[in-house]
């Protein structure tokens, strides 16, 4: 289907603005935005009045793992609740994934980001696999469904780069299939010294070969897990920060303060990127303590105070390392915002910056985001007007518009209370 040639919405609210605004699209791309001085009532086939409710760029999911989804259970529970258990189960799995299965589970899970208003993905693929398996499905995947899903694709070492055989060649092999963003697992690999070393492998490919960086970095409660300030100082002296992504981080939630005040200076220097998966960190780490237990999530309030870019991701959707889940990046703002506690005045009013426009930073995304003159007609519609209200009523996207078509409609939901007269 092609996308509309003219489509303009009125009286829209868009974040950190005041009065209503309208937008008009043509050929998929936006060309005007104007203030209004007044309610508008124009109708029409082309005209989506937002009544007077929010308009903004789509969603962005920032960090899943795409070729695990949908695989909770099979064939075994992971019953300690642990990251490395997980990693296990997802062992046993990975010896039956196929071509098929694995696209069939995605596009799934693809479905349900959509449904909620997201257009920008970004997916860790394991590609400590002989075969290549879901890589090669996933690459297949993204061309497929390119008209509703922007997929980046990251080449994930799982089982390590050191530490697995081939691990250096498999990842050389992702980048010549043509994956976005090179990977890591520093933290996994089985010595301190290995770990640095993927570090420094992982920069390199990602020079020679232009991509972007996304490394599970240090995603466990071990003080003494300190590869981010190896990204962190690769990423400063190849001038690559902005380009370079740190996710979870969960170490830093057991780093003392003596530390994460040496480690800041660097951090901001860098201008490296953050995600925070904040439901799946909460469920596998502290889990070897006792009480008080840790949080085990990444210092998100202060990395975000300190002027640098942090994301909320939903990392998982039903598989070994986190059994529920929808697609709805806006629970775990929700459960983010808790955790972090970050539920203060000034939070509230600009939250959805961090599934937003700081997620599209993380994924280096420029002007193919945001309402701006000149770049892509999509976004999405809400039926409040703020920040605040999506987070406090839970609502959800009710239109998702993509180059111009529209690619998802959702009905309000309808609730009758019956009072005794
Ligand atoms: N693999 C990993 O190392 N960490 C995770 N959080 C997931 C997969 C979901
Ligand atoms: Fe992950």
């Amino acid at each position: 289907m092609k996308e509309k040639r003219m489509m303009k919405v009125i009286n829209a609210v868009l974040r950190h603005q005041t009065g209503l605004y309208s937008m008009t699209c043509r050929h998929g791309v936006i060309e005007k935005i104007e203030a209004q001085s007044t309610v508008l009532t124009e109708q029409g086939e082309d005209v989506i009045d937002a009544r007077q409710q929010l308009l903004m760029a789509p969603l962005v999911e920032p960090h899943i793992h795409l070729d695990a989804v949908l695989t909770a259970g099979e064939p075994e529970w992971n019953m300690s609740g642990t990251l490395f258990e997980g990693i296990e189960r997802w062992g046993q799995r990975k010896q039956t994934i196929t071509f098929e299965d694995t696209g069939q589970r995605a596009r799934q899970a693809v479905d349900m980001l959509v449904a909620h208003g997201i257009q920008h993905v970004r997916t860790h693929v394991d590609v400590t696999d002989p075969e290549l398996t879901a890589l090669h499905a996933m690459l297949e995947l993204k061309k497929e469904i390119q008209d509703v899903v922007n997929l980046q694709i990251v080449a994930f070492p799982q089982e390590g780069i050191e530490s697995y055989q081939n691990g250096r060649e498999l990842m050389e092999e992702a980048m010549r299939l043509g994956t976005d963003v090179v990977g890591g697992i520093p933290h996994f690999e089985y010595t301190r010294d290995k770990g640095v070393s993927s570090v420094h492998f992982l920069m390199d490919l990602a020079e020679k070969y232009d991509r972007l960086v996304d490394v599970h970095c240090d995603e466990i409660d071990d003080p003494a897990s300190r590869f981010l300030e190896v990204l962190a100082d690769e990423a400063r002296v190849r001038q690559m920060g902005e380009r370079v992504t740190a996710s979870h981080t969960t170490a830093m939630g057991s780093y003392d303060n003596a530390y994460c005040y040496k480690l800041f200076r660097l951090l901001k220097k860098s201008k490296i990127n953050f995600v925070s998966c904040p439901t799946e960190s909460i469920h596998l780490q502290g889990r070897f303590d006792q009480y008080p237990k840790r949080r085990g999530l990444t210092r998100v309030p202060e990395i975000d105070r300190a002027g640098m870019n942090i994301c909320f991701a939903q990392d998982s959707i039903r598989d070994p390392w986190y059994p529920i889940g929808n697609g709805n990046i806006l629970r775990i703002l929700d459960a983010g915002l808790h955790i972090c506690h970050m539920l203060g005045y000034e939070d509230l009013q600009r939250c959805l910056d961090f599934v937003s426009d700081n997620s599209s930073k993380t994924m280096y995304l420029g002007q193919d985001y945001g309402l701006e003159v000149g770049r892509p007609a999509s976004f999405i519609l809400f039926n409040v007007s703020n920040d605040y209200d999506v987070l406090a009523s839970q609502a959800k996207p009710i239109l998702s518009v993509r180059n111009g078509r529209v690619i998802m409609r959702r009905q309000e939901d309808q609730v009758q209370l019956i009072r005794s007269n």
